[in-house]
């Protein structure tokens, strides 16, 4: 998701606009025109391919590649199937699935104190829009939650009104708390009861890139959608992104991998929504992990420069690659220079997390540089 950009305009509108707009048409994803109209006319295909295997007779074989020609009976026309769901991403399809998680819900501010309301909730939830919505569990009705962002300092009070039909508690991932502040049911609280709420209250002490989930019953609550993004921007303006790396954007990125399959902000491609940029802007990515296995995300055609770790900055450690690997509870932020035009695939390298027979799924999307 957008949270931000320099002008000021939801990066999501400017996102919708500048997707359909590049895709179709400026950037030339070269490639999108000849695959959907391969797609468009692909109806009743289904011809061996031209290739085939070339007689095994000759003497002295030369060493050559070995292809796997698929017997006649298992024919899977895979070329169709991947420029399909290429299509469909093309066509905008994670602008048409509401409602859309993780976008930034407004404090309340009662004195000094920003105040958070929030509800607990068994939702309907569409990782894409062909597969059937999915029994999920969503913060204020959504999964991701909202995004909650306040300023290193800030006296933060949440409440959560449990409307689940089963007990939970609420853990602010990643920020310094006090103890009964800590949202463990049977530790630190007793568990939010169905019907029940718990109010959390503290101070904003540990800035940088965080997230709150359930930590009840969380394999299956925090899999079924009980995750959100927490940020607390530092209270020197100086330390903020867009001052220290001059960036224009700021995109949360969050991923899952139980119900619901492999997911970013809850979405699988071709739902997933790109990152639209201009040619030499800088974007920062916060990703974080609220899955249960480790991600290498790998961005094509540029590197990312890694900043922060679980909101802690790296400094002089700071380091450039072109994978990423974020396990489970991490949170990594990267600066991303994006100094080549073009369509830039954007995934997980743990190739069952992002393609398969039918083409691209699940932790894959793309940047887009025009
Ligand atoms: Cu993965």
């Amino acid at each position: 998701m957008m949270v931000d950009d320099a002008s000021g305009k939801g990066g999501e509108e400017r996102a919708a606009t500048i997707a359909r707009r590049t895709l179709l048409g400026a950037v030339g994803f070269a490639g999108i025109g000849g695959v959907a109209a391969a797609v468009l006319g692909a109806t009743g295909r289904g011809a061996p391919p031209a290739q085939t295997p070339a007689p095994t007779a000759a003497r002295t074989p030369a060493p050559r590649l070995v292809v796997n020609t698929p017997a006649p009976t298992a024919m899977v026309d895979h070329d169709a199937n991947a420029a399909a769901v290429v299509k469909r991403f093309v066509d905008g399809e994670w602008q048409r699935i509401t409602p859309r998680g993780g976008q930034p819900l407004a404090a309340r501010v009662d004195g000094s104190t920003k105040v958070f309301d929030m509800t607990i909730e068994h939702i309907k939830h569409r990782i894409d829009a062909k597969r059937e919505p999915l029994d999920a569990l969503g913060y204020n009705g959504v999964w991701p939650g909202p995004l909650l962002r306040v300023v290193e300092g800030d006296a933060v009070r949440a409440t959560f009104a449990n409307k689940l039909h089963e007990s939970t508690g609420v853990h602010f991932h990643g920020q310094r708390l006090p103890n009964k502040m800590d949202g463990v049911p049977q530790v630190t609280q007793d568990v939010i009861r169905a019907g029940g709420s718990f109010t959390y209250e503290f101070v904003a002490r540990t800035p940088g890139s965080h997230m709150y989930h359930s930590h009840h019953n969380a394999t299956d609550q925090v899999g079924r959608g009980l995750l959100g993004a927490f940020i607390v921007d530092p209270k020197d303006p100086a330390e903020r992104p867009e001052r220290k790396y001059g960036v224009t954007q700021d995109v949360v990125w969050i991923s899952n991998d139980t119900l619901g399959g492999f997911s970013i902000n809850g979405r699988g491609f071709p739902a997933t929504q790109p990152i639209v940029a201009k040619l030499g802007e800088r974007v920062y990515i916060r990703f974080m992990n609220e899955g249960v296995m480790s991600h290498p995300w790998h961005l094509h055609g540029m590197p990312m420069r890694v900043v922060s770790r679980d909101g802690y900055p790296l400094g002089s450690a700071a380091f450039t690659c072109d994978t990423l690997s974020v396990g489970p509870g991490e949170r990594w932020d990267v600066v991303v220079e994006c100094d080549e035009s073009g369509v830039w695939a954007f995934h997980c390298h743990v190739l069952p997390h992002a393609e398969g027979i039918d083409g691209m799924f699940g932790m894959v999307t793309a940047l887009i540089v025009s």
